[in-house]
């Protein structure tokens, strides 16, 4: 969807950096895996296109094995790709592979190259004639960790990340990374349309069979949108999501979400049958109403949640037919 800067800028968010947590996804790879791709998640959900400028640089925290595929599919559902993995074997090699059991990767030692508290910066970039280059940058320079040419190249359309082998990570993409959407012919204004999404895409891991009916910190689990720089301020927003059941909204008191006083929103509890709204950790929905078959596993679905100073909540379901009421609701505390 193309969107004109200035409306970008009044309507739309304007997003300086993502951050993408992502959770072990176990002891596997390409070596072993040949559906590996799957493990992954792409960065196109995100809105990032890195294909477009062939090189992506992020930032990334987390302990070692951190993978990234560059696809020949923009969706990265093919058995076409290369395999990165920064800071394998424990934090002590880096390695490219080719394809699924590739066993004569491109290798070298790199002991150290993560950091568990520390965030490290790199870049990758390739060229259709298939050379790929992979540096790190820190404070004393850029250091290049892997230069070379495959013979055989192709043609990069994806790129997905994880982590594995007992390793979660955090990484952050700055807004060069990102797609323009917007074009203006005032050169200042576009200076801050590079930056402006028209929408933006998270993916949230399945958190368990937590909610707060069972544990007082729940809002560990969630994800926080004030890190993609979503900051509902008019008391509203607006999400479409697709999942077959239990997609959890927390509305908290705190800005980092640390806080024992919130509502969590469950739209689709109960295999799909109701929705319910929760006041802080308790036993008890404060309502619950049913909904059956409101999620899709397929289909987007569109909710809009507001919320006023005088404790009324109201969620709705937009669809196309007709707009509808799921509950509104009067805190009276
Ligand atoms: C949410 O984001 C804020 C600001 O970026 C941060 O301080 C806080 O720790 C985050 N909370 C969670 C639960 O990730
Ligand atoms: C929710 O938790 C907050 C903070 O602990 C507390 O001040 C508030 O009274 C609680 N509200 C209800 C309805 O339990
Ligand atoms: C919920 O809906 C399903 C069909 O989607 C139905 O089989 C089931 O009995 C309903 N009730 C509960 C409590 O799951
Ligand atoms: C999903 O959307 C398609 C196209 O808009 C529609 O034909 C289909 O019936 C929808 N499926 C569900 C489960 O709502
Ligand atoms: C929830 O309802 C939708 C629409 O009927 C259906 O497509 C989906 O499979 C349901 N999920 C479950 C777990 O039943």
């Amino acid at each position: 969807m193309f969107q004109l800067c200035i409306l970008c800028q009044i309507m739309f968010l304007i997003v300086d950096e993502i951050q993408i947590r992502t959770l072990n996804t176990g002891n596997t790879d390409s070596y072993t895996n040949p559906n590996i791709f799957e493990d992954y998640i792409s960065l196109s959900d995100y809105h990032m296109f890195p294909s477009e400028k062939q090189s992506v640089r992020f930032t990334i925290e987390a302990c070692h094995d951190a993978f990234i595929l560059l696809s020949a599919a923009f969706d990265l559902k093919s058995h076409d790709f290369y395999e990165i993995c920064l800071g394998g074997s424990g934090n002590q090699d880096t390695y490219l592979r080719r394809k699924y059991n590739d066993a004569n990767p491109f290798k070298i030692s790199t002991p150290d190259i993560l950091g568990c508290t520390e965030k490290s910066t790199f870049e990758i970039r390739w060229t259709i004639e298939g050379t790929i280059h992979i540096a790190k940058e820190s404070a004393v320079g850029t250091e290049t960790i892997i230069d070379v040419k495959d013979s055989t190249p192709l043609l990069i359309r994806g790129v997905g990340i994880r982590t594995a082998w007992g390793s979660d990570g955090l990484w952050i993409f700055e807004s060069a990374s990102m797609q323009t959407h917007g074009t203006q012919d005032n050169g200042e204004v576009s200076e801050i349309c590079r930056t402006c999404l028209d929408e933006i895409w998270i993916q949230t891991l399945d958190s368990g069979n937590v909610d707060a009916t069972k544990i007082p910190d729940v809002f560990n689990y969630y994800t926080n949108l004030s890190n993609y720089h979503i900051l509902p301020s008019q008391n509203q927003f607006r999400i479409s999501v697709k999942a077959c059941h239990d997609a959890f909204i927390l509305l908290s008191a705190a800005k980092d979400l640390q806080s024992p006083d919130f509502y969590e929103i469950c739209i689709g509890a109960r295999n799909n049958n109701s929705t319910v709204l929760r006041r802080n950790f308790s036993s008890n929905n404060v309502v619950s109403t049913l909904t059956p078959g409101t999620l899709s596993c397929t289909n987007r679905t569109t909710f809009f949640v507001s919320w006023e100073i005088n404790g009324q909540i109201t969620l709705k379901k937009e669809t196309s037919d007709r707009p509808g009421g799921v509950f509104r609701w009067t805190d009276t505390t």
